[in-house]
């Protein structure tokens, strides 16, 4: 829940669109235009303010293996980070592009801009940015990128960074993948808490040899059960028509629920 300048109250819901829904991540550059329209269509159904964040998929993750951007000691430095924050805002042009066309006015937030990072962590998010363009009506895109390191010069800004470092300003937060939840000795659970971790790679389905620098299903539940600390979280399939939109109206659909 949040304060708008006017003083009026209103409902964020915070929404990742994983670079494994709008993209497939074992070829790069692909992108998944319909299935961008078909969820932009979907987020629509939602009257609340919605702030979008969308991972680097076949667009981010191979460049950032191939420049060692994740890594303690980035191997190209000036080159990586010129290359992998051009690909990625090729990327965001692609979603903002159908965003608009389907009415959603949505306003580019590039990762790098907002965000600071210490040694791959991340210890500072400017949210009043994101805040600002909520006020002004529009609906801000948000997405992992290339950031300023104090101690490595440059590291990956994943957007499951942005979506905790957003999380206390929202009232639902939701991870759209291109699977059905998370996976527990090989089948989705419907509440998933911290009493279920650790996540090993026999509880998730493979994700066939895609390239993915900002890691692992127990990095990334590990991340959800923080972003749950501060509000109502969820994991749904994106692929699968009308789950996201149910989700939003309040319907009972097939994900699974982070707790903490
Ligand atoms: O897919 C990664 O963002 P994520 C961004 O949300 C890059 O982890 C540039 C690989």
């Amino acid at each position: 829940m949040q304060q708008k300048k006017t003083g009026q109250v209103m409902t964020l819901i915070l929404i990742k669109l994983g670079g494994s829904v709008l993209t497939d991540k074992s070829i790069p550059f692909s992108f998944d235009k319909e299935t961008t329209k078909r969820l932009s269509r979907e987020i629509k159904v939602s009257e609340e303010d919605i702030v979008v964040v969308h991972g680097g998929g076949s667009f981010g993750h191979p460049g950032a293996e191939r420049y060692g951007l994740n890594k303690r000691v980035p191997l190209s430095i000036k080159k990586g980070t010129a290359v992998v924050q051009r690909d990625m805002r090729r990327m965001n042009q692609k979603i903002l592009e159908i965003m608009i066309d389907e009415d959603i006015l949505a306003v580019s937030i590039p990762g790098a801009m907002i965000t600071k990072y210490k040694d791959g962590k991340l210890i500072h998010l400017n949210e009043d940015i994101v805040i600002d363009y909520l006020n002004i009506g529009t609906v801000p895109v948000a997405f992992g990128d290339v950031a300023v390191d104090e101690t490595r010069g440059v590291t990956i800004c994943s957007g499951d960074d942005i979506m905790r470092g957003l999380a206390h300003l929202a009232d639902m937060s939701i991870f759209v993948t291109n699977v059905d939840g998370i996976y527990k000795e090989g089948d989705v659970v419907d509440v998933f808490d911290k009493s279920m971790l650790p996540l090993t790679k026999e509880d998730m389905p493979d994700e066939g040899g895609s390239i993915d620098v900002t890691g692992s299903m127990e990095r990334k539940a590990k991340l959800m059960l923080e972003v749950s600390n501060h509000c109502r979280t969820y994991v749904v399939n994106g692929k699968v028509p009308g789950r996201l939109s149910s989700l939003l109206s309040g319907k009972r659909t097939f994900c699974t629920r982070v707790k903490r």
